[in-house]
C-alpha cells in the first residue's frame, strides 16, 4: 500500500528537501507538494524531482480553509507535513497579522482539516527556536520557558499550543518540534547565510576580473566590488543542515507515540564567525576594521583596502534574539537522530555551490 504524504511550503528550503529524501527512500511514498498560487512560481528548489511519477504538485494557500479542507478530504493522507510559513523574521514586524493567520490560525486550519476528513493522518508542524526569544538559560532544551522577540517567534508559540491542545483533545499524532536554524544549498537569498555565500561568490567573481584586468598592466583599477551590507554581527545562531533535520522530523513522524523533540546542533556560531568562514573557504582574506556601524570586513589588495562586508543600519531588526544554542541529546538519544554534517561543512557547501553558478553564469 502506498502511502500519501501532504507537504506543504514544497517549493521552499524544507518542503522541497523533505520531498527529495522521501522519494529517495520509498517507492511507496506518493508525494502532494502544495504551493500558494504565484505570478511567477520559482520551481528551482524542486527541478530534480518536479518530473518523478510519485510527485505531485498540488495547490493551496494556509490562509485559505476552503482548499486545506479540500486537500486533506480529496488526497486522505497517511502523513501532513505543514512548512507552510511566512518564515522571515526580520519582515514580520512589517506584517504581524499576515504572519499570524499564515504560521498560527493556518495550523489551525490544518488541524481542522485532519480532524474532520482524516483523524488518523500523522501530523507535523514545523516550531522554531524563535519561540524561546531572550533565552534564561543555554543550551535551551524544550522546557525553556517561550519568551519571543517578533511577531514570527510569537506566531510559532501559539501555533505550539494549538497542536498540544488538538493532540490532547482529539487525540491527534499532532506535533510541533521545535527547529534550531538549518541551512542549505535551497536556503532563500534574504536568510543571512545565503545572502552571505552569495555575497562571497559575488565578490569572488569580482575580485578575478580585477586580477585579470591588472594583469593587463594598469596600475589603478576602478572600485568594483560590491560589499555585502548587513545588519547586526554579534547573534549567535545554532546552524544546522537541512536535511539533516527532515531526517530528524521523519523520525518523530514515526514513533509510538506522537511525542515533540528539538533538532539542533549543539554548537553556537556568530554572525562574524560564518563571514570568516565563508570568505575563508573562497580564498579571501580578510580582517575587521572599526567599530560598531562603522565596523567594515576588509580586504588588502596591495595598497588598497576594499571594503568586503559593511553595516546597513536598514538590517537592523527592533528587538533581536542574541544568542541560540540549542540541545539535541533527546532527539539523538531516543529517536536515534544522528545529524551528518558539521558546520564547517555547511558553510563550505553553500559557499562552493554559489560559487559555481556564478562561475557557470559568467
Ligand atoms: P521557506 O521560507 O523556505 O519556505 C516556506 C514556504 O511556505 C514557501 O515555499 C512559501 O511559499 C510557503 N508559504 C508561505 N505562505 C504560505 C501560505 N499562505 N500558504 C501556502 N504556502 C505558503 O522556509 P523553510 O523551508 O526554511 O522553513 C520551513 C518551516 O520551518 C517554516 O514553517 C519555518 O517557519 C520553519 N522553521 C525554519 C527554520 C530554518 O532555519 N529554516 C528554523 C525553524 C523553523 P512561496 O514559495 O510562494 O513564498
Ligand atoms: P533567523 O535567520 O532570524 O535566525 O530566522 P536570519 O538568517 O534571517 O537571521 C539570523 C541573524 O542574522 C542577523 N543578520 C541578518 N539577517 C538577515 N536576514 N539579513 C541581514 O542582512 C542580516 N544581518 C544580520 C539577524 O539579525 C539574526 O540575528 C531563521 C528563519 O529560518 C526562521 O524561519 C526560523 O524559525 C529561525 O531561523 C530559527
Amino acid at each position: 500500500m502506498s502511502k500519501k504524504i501532504l507537504i506543504t511550503g514544497i517549493l521552499g528550503q524544507d518542503g522541497a528537501n523533505m520531498a527529495e529524501l522521501l522519494l529517495s527512500k520509498a517507492n511507496n511514498f506518493e508525494i502532494y507538494g502544495m504551493m500558494r498560487r504565484s505570478a511567477v512560481p520559482n520551481f528551482k528548489n524542486i527541478e530534480n524531482i518536479k518530473n518523478h511519477p510519485s510527485f505531485n504538485i498540488v495547490n493551496g494557500d494556509l490562509t485559505d480553509e476552503v482548499s486545506i479542507n479540500e486537500l486533506v478530504k480529496k488526497i486522505q493522507p497517511d502523513y501532513f507535513i505543514n512548512f507552510a510559513a511566512n518564515s522571515f523574521v526580520g519582515c514580520s514586524w512589517d506584517m504581524p497579522m499576515q504572519v499570524f493567520d499564515v504560521n498560527a490560525m493556518g495550523v489551525i486550519r490544518a488541524l481542522e482539516a485532519i480532524r474532520k476528513f482524516k483523524p488518523d493522518c500523522r501530523f507535523y508542524s514545523a516550531g522554531s527556536s524563535e519561540e524561546f526569544g531572550d533565552v534564561d538559560f543555554a543550551p535551551q532544551n524544550l522546557t525553556h520557558p517561550m519568551k519571543p522577540r517578533s511577531p514570527y517567534g510569537a506566531s510559532k508559540c501559539a501555533a505550539r499550543h494549538i497542536v498540544k491542545v488538538y493532540r490532547e483533545s482529539y487525540d491527534l499524532y499532532a506535533i510541533h518540534g521545535v527547529l534550531f536554524n538549518h541551512e542549505g544549498t535551497k536556503r532563500g537569498e534574504e536568510f543571512v547565510t545565503r545572502k552571505i555565500s552569495k555575497g562571497v561568490a559575488q565578490i569572488h567573481n569580482q575580485l578575478r576580473s580585477i586580477n585579470a584586468w591588472k594583469s593587463n598592466g594598469s596600475d589603478d583599477f576602478p572600485p568594483q566590488v560590491t560589499p555585502i551590507e548587513l545588519g547586526y554581527l554579534d547573534s549567535k545562531r545554532d546552524w544546522s543542515d537541512s536535511m539533516d533535520f527532515m531526517e530528524g522530523i521523519w523520525l518523530m513522524l514515526n514513533q509510538q507515540e506522537p511525542k515533540e523533540y528539538l533538532l539542533a546542533s549543539g554548537e553556537t556560531h556568530s554572525i562574524r564567525e560564518f563571514i570568516e568562514k565563508a570568505f575563508n573557504i573562497a580564498n579571501i582574506t580578510g580582517q575587521w576594521e572599526g567599530e560598531g556601524q562603522e565596523e567594515k570586513f576588509i580586504h588588502n589588495y596591495k595598497d588598497k583596502k576594499i571594503v568586503l562586508v559593511k553595516i546597513n543600519p536598514k538590517y537592523f531588526r527592533p528587538a533581536e534574539v542574541n544568542l541560540l544554542l540549542g540541545d539535541p541529546t533527546d532527539a539523538i538519544q531516543k529517536l536515534g537522530w544522528k545529524p551528518q554534517k558539521s558546520f564547517d561543512k555547511l558553510v563550505e557547501s553553500m559557499v562552493k555551490l554559489d560559487l559555481d553558478e556564478i562561475q557557470k553564469a559568467s
